[in-house]
This record gives structure tokens, C-alpha cells and sequence, in this order.
């Protein structure tokens, strides 16, 4: 299945087994039934699950989006791509070359993090379908995560780039993710404001 890039881009949801307290097939289940419109897997960090356990989670999530048709992205890790057949991938500055990416996986969704001019300058960004620009406010999610670049990091790549697929991510919550829209970003991506809501179905309308 083929997704629309900018519509996907609109509630992407992101999420491994080390952000969970409960089971993660719930969550993305609950979560897509309450209109997510992108899912990463991120199994990465801390006490996040390897090979076969990465693997067999893997199909679980990946059956959800195909059952509320919703891409389903990898991060970072090309082997479970090809045996989840992922609509897609998403890397980072530091992983996998987007021009490997992009002969390897012709047809599927690619995006690629970026935090400053330099990496921009320094990435094929012919070769993206979208990227995700972050951390836009300070989040304690990603242990590695860069000092937040805030709203202007989107102002201005929408204005250096008027027609690129662009999400935002880190520390977007249901008080702020309409600041990121405006601020000229597709969508938003999240983690924690819907793993740890009290109650998903809310967290994802008021988003
Ligand atoms: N990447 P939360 S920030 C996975 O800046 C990730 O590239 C980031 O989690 C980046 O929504 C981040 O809980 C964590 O802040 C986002």
C-alpha cells in the first residue's frame, strides 16, 4: 500500500517496548483506533528489546497498522524492514546513509532527523520523503537527545524549503503540537504524550 507523505505526516506516533508500562500492542492499538496517521517502531535505548524479542514485537505492531492502514515505519534498522516489509524507514544523521536507503528501498517512505543547517547541507534531501526536525522543545525521552532548537527551527526550513514534508518532534504535547502546525511543520510525532496518557483516545483528539 502507498501512503499521501503530508497527510501521514499529521499524528505520527512513535514508540518502542522501552517507553511502555504496559503492553505496547495496546497502546498502538488504542492509539491508531483513536486516529493516528503514522506509526514508528523505536525499539532503541535503554532496556529496549533486541533480535528475535525486537523481531516478534515487531509483527505485532506491524499487523495493527496494517489492520487501521496506517504506515508502519522502522526505525533505523534495514534487516527489519525487509522482514516486517515496512512501509518505510527513519533514520538519523549518524545511522545508515540515505543514499544506500534509497537504492536499497526505491518505493519506500524514507526520513532523515535533522537539527541544524549543517546537517541539512549536508544531507540529499531529493532522496527524503520527509524530514523530522527536533527536538523542538526539551524532552526527557530520547537520553541522547540535542538542546531543544524550538519553534524557529521549523519556521525556517518551511521558509528555505517551501514544499518539503516536514514533522516535527521532542517535547510536543497536547498544549503545544497546534504551535508546531503553525509554526509551518506538516505534522507533529510524539511519544510520551500518548504513552503515558491517562487516556489515549483524549491525548490523541486534543493533539
Ligand atoms: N527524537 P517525546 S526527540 C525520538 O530530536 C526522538 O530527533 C528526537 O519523545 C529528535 O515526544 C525524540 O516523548 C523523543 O518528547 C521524542
Amino acid at each position: 500500500m502507498s501512503f499521501p507523505i503530508k497527510p501521514s505526516l499529521r499524528k505520527y506516533f512513535i514508540m518502542g517496548s522501552q517507553n511502555c508500562d504496559r503492553d505496547p500492542a495496546e497502546i498502538l492499538e488504542a492509539a491508531a483506533k483513536a486516529g493516528i496517521t503514522a506509526f514508528q517502531y523505536r525499539e532503541k535505548g535503554p532496556a529496549s528489546l533486541t533480535s528475535n524479542a525486537k523481531l516478534e514485537l515487531g509483527k505485532q505492531l506491524r499487523a495493527i497498522c496494517k489492520q487501521y492502514q496506517i504506515p508502519f515505519i522502522v526505525n533505523d534498522d534495514v534487516e527489519l524492514v525487509e522482514l516486517l516489509d515496512a512501509d518505510g524507514i527513519h533514520v538519523g544523521q549518524d545511522d545508515q546513509s540515505v543514499e544506500e536507503l534509497r537504492l536499497a528501498f526505491p518505493t519506500k517512505i524514507i526520513g532523515l532527523s535533522v537539527s541544524n543547517m549543517d546537517e541539512v547541507e549536508r544531507s540529499p534531501l531529493d532522496l527524503v520523503d520527509y524530514i523530522g526536525a527536533g527536538p523542538i522543545f526539551s524532552t526527557t525521552t530520547k537520553t541522547d537527545a540535542k538542546a531543544a532548537v524550538g519553534l524557529e527551527w521549523i519556521q525556517t526550513l518551511r521558509t528555505q524549503f517551501p514544499t518539503l514534508p516536514i514533522v516535527g518532534i521532542g517535547g510536543i504535547n497536547t498544549m503545544n503540537a497546534s504551535s508546531v502546525l503553525q509554526a509551518g511543520a506538516d505534522g507533529v510525532s510524539f511519544i510520551s504524550v500518548v504513552t503515558q496518557a491517562e487516556d489515549i483516545a483524549v491525548a490523541i483528539e486534543e493533539i
